[in-house]
């Protein structure tokens, strides 16, 4: 029986016609995109608003890189690569290691050595990447990476590839779609800045596309220890208990601060205090998300305090990475599982119960 494998799953696939691909690029997929966007009542019954959540973690490998990952890797097949690199806090990682093994290329990642969390390293490691932590951090690793791309045959795909950017701003395409309108407000959490302006770009050929009338006023925020481009200068050593975006020099600076300004919005920080405060709560309402996705929330509540978000307006909030990736930050200092004796008694005195 003849397998049908032009269905429309996969953003590729989807979004052929809006993407920099042709008949003849070869389509490395996972299925990735096609997100829920979750309503959550208490978050709007806390700001007076409408607030929807963007789950990405629910992507392939966890996190949202996918939908960049399946056209770089598409992409670099098409052009006779068979080596690919990135540097990462993580996630691109994952992603690129899934997808260079889909696609049958090799991959390499460096990553900042102790900054990553375990989850994220296991996935690289399980799908068969190279990885090398350096003695330096994220920007260190981008550095060398984009060295290492320049003078040696073997295909960079961190964010400044610029097909990472055309499959991310598919994320904006779905909201349109599941809206039937842009949102009032956007806000997500800024790393690299890589997203925001894949998002940007998404919400900005949406309208143009007639799908949308409007685009929404962007908010990204960066964590208060790893935001340079709040201060408008370089972070030597940024830090954060989100390492996902512990990035002091982002590559993608400028697409952010032209988001920001061309939405009417701003690139806020928020101290990691509140992002663990955003964890736990969307962590109690059923949606388990990796530390930076709660900056998310965290700016959200920013915005409610300084009267930024109109009563009754339609707020997304990106979700922009799974929470299983790091059950070390869930467990953390929190309550452990209880020894109980094996009978009924002793258990539902435990449960109380009885
Ligand atoms: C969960 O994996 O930079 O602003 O190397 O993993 O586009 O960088 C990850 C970034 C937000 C920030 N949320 O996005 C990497 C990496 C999560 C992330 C971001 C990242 P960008």
């Amino acid at each position: 029986m003849a397998v049908d494998i032009a269905g429309r799953r996969g953003i590729i696939r989807r979004y052929f016609d809006h993407l920099p691909v042709s008949d003849a690029t070869p389509v490395v997929t996972l299925d990735e995109g096609d997100t829920p966007l979750i309503f959550s009542e208490r978050l709007s019954n806390e700001v007076d608003a409408e607030v929807w959540l963007k789950y990405e973690g629910l992507n392939p490998t966890g996190s949202f890189k996918d939908r960049g990952m399946t056209l770089a890797i598409s992409k670099a097949l098409e052009e006779g690569s068979d080596a690919v690199l990135c540097a990462s806090t993580g996630n691109t990682s994952a992603s690129a290691a899934a997808y260079a093994a889909r696609g049958g290329l090799t991959c390499g990642v460096l990553i900042p050595r102790g900054n990553v969390a375990l989850g994220k390293l296991a996935q690289a490691l399980v799908h068969g990447a190279t990885v090398l932590e350096i003695e330096g951090n994220f920007d260190r690793a981008l550095e060398l990476s984009r060295e290492l791309a320049d003078r040696y045959p073997v295909t960079l795909v961190n964010s400044v590839n610029p097909f990472r950017i055309e499959g991310q701003k598919t994320a904006a395409f779905e909201i349109a779609q599941a809206l039937g309108r842009a949102p009032d407000l956007h806000v997500m959490p800024v790393g690299n800045a890589g997203n925001i302006t894949a998002y940007w770009r998404g919400y900005s050929e949406a309208r143009r596309a007639n799908w949308i009338s409007d685009t929404p006023i962007m908010y990204g925020f960066q964590a208060e220890g790893a935001s340079p481009i709040v201060r408008g200068a370089v972070v030597d050593e940024p830090d954060t208990i989100a390492t996902a975006i512990r990035i002091g020099n982002p590559a993608s600076w400028k697409g952010a601060l032209q988001a920001a300004e061309e939405s009417e919005g701003a690139i806020r920080s928020v101290p990691d205090d509140e992002i663990v405060l955003g964890y736990r709560s969307l962590a109690r309402e059923g949606l388990f998300v990796e530390l930076a996705s709660a900056a998310s929330i965290a700016g959200l509540r920013q915005l409610k305090a300084s009267g930024a978000v109109p009563s009754g307006a339609v707020v997304v909030c990106v979700l922009t990475g799974h929470g299983l990736k790091d059950p070390d930050s869930a467990i953390g200092d929190g309550p452990r599982p209880q020894i109980v004796e094996a009978n009924v008694e002793a258990i539902l005195a435990k449960l109380e119960l009885a």
